[in-house]
């Protein structure tokens, strides 16, 4: 449809079309969405990326920012990165399981003990395992994944804090079988939502909780509509910078240079600021008046165990991308 237009207006009014067009001097014009807010870092540091990409290419590259669900949900945005409608897109490896099923792997849960364990495994050989299988669906992930957090879960009617807590639950998951088995583990009734929808599915109580890393919670306002906070950390969570390979392929390889520098710098960047956030809402969380327990996670995890979650995903992912993964986190099953 925007093409149509573009045509039409270029019939009217060509003469000032193409004066604004060398004025402006970008040969490239690219688009990258994501889901989070206008003051996420996932927005704020590839906004910084494409700047200096605009620099260091003396304007003729140009990426314009969609943050905050603008282009639609998690899963429209996918398919507008595979349609060619969208060039740069930032996702959950568990959401782009979808497609790439044992991209989700990251995502089983406890089975990182902290950071230091997370970055040397995706920077590493369990994060070029996943971007092989990436690779093989037609997208191409940039090298530093972004990171989302350690998840903890949420409420508006009751406080977690056992296992049994989750019975009959309503949760609110993002879009993915890992997520929905692990909460169906937990006995929990999962509802499968995009982030776009958190909010409102929140406030009218299709759902009656949620999970996401401190940061999200707090830049997404999801304190308007929680009450109580458990700490879980019962998932780590990043977010793969994709594009397609069909796009990108075609690109000239100094453009390309540019741009996977300064994104996978901006990627670097990222964690810092996530890991600072992540690490000081609590007490801003409290303070706006969500109710917070510490958890012991250990009968959760037995929970999952007893429930087969782990022989299950085992299987699924196979033993070459269980060991890799195992080889980080230590013996998991
Ligand atoms: O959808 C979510 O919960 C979020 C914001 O954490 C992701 O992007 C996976």
């Amino acid at each position: 449809r925007r093409f149509a237009l573009h045509g039409a207006a270029a019939l009217v009014a060509a003469p000032a079309i193409l004066r604004i067009t060398k004025a402006h001097g970008a040969e490239f014009s690219f688009k990258y969405a994501n889901n989070s807010p206008m003051n996420h870092p996932l927005t704020v540091r590839p906004t910084e990326a494409a700047e200096a990409i605009a620099k260091e290419t003396n304007g003729k590259v140009e990426i314009k920012i969609f943050p905050n669900s603008q282009l639609g949900g998690d899963t429209d945005m996918l398919a507008q990165l595979r349609s060619g409608a969208l060039e740069f897109f930032t996702l959950s490896p568990l959401i782009l399981s979808v497609l790439v099923p044992k991209a989700s792997i990251n995502g089983i849960g406890f089975a990182w003990s902290s950071y230091d364990k997370v970055w040397p495994a995706m920077d590493g050989d369990l994060g070029a395992f996943v971007r092989g299988e990436i690779q093989k669906s037609g997208l191409y992930a940039f090298e530093k994944i972004f990171d989302n957090g350690f998840r903890q879960i949420t409420s508006s009617t009751k406080p977690i804090k056992t296992a049994d807590d989750l019975k009959g639950f309503k949760i609110r998951v993002p879009v993915s079988p890992l997520w929905t088995s692990m909460f169906k583990a937990f006995d929990s009734a999962p509802l499968s939502i995009n982030w776009a929808e958190v909010y409102s599915s929140l406030q009218t109580r299709i759902a009656d909780g949620q999970e996401n890393p401190l940061a999200i919670i707090d830049l997404g306002k999801i304190y308007e509509v929680q009450k109580y906070l458990s700490v879980t950390n019962h998932m780590w969570d990043g977010f793969w910078f994709l594009t397609s390979q069909r796009f990108w392929n075609k690109l000239p390889s100094d453009v390309k240079q540019v741009i996977e520098k300064h994104v996978n710098q901006a990627a670097m960047r990222q964690r810092e600021d996530m890991y600072k956030l992540n690490t000081s809402l609590l007490s801003k969380l409290k303070e706006r008046g969500m109710e917070i327990s510490e958890v012991d996670t250990k009968p959760f995890r037995a929970k999952l165990q007893s429930a087969g979650f782990y022989k299950e995903w085992k299987e699924k992912f196979g033993p070459e991308a269980w060991a890799l993964l195992e080889k980080h986190t230590g013996a998991i099953s």
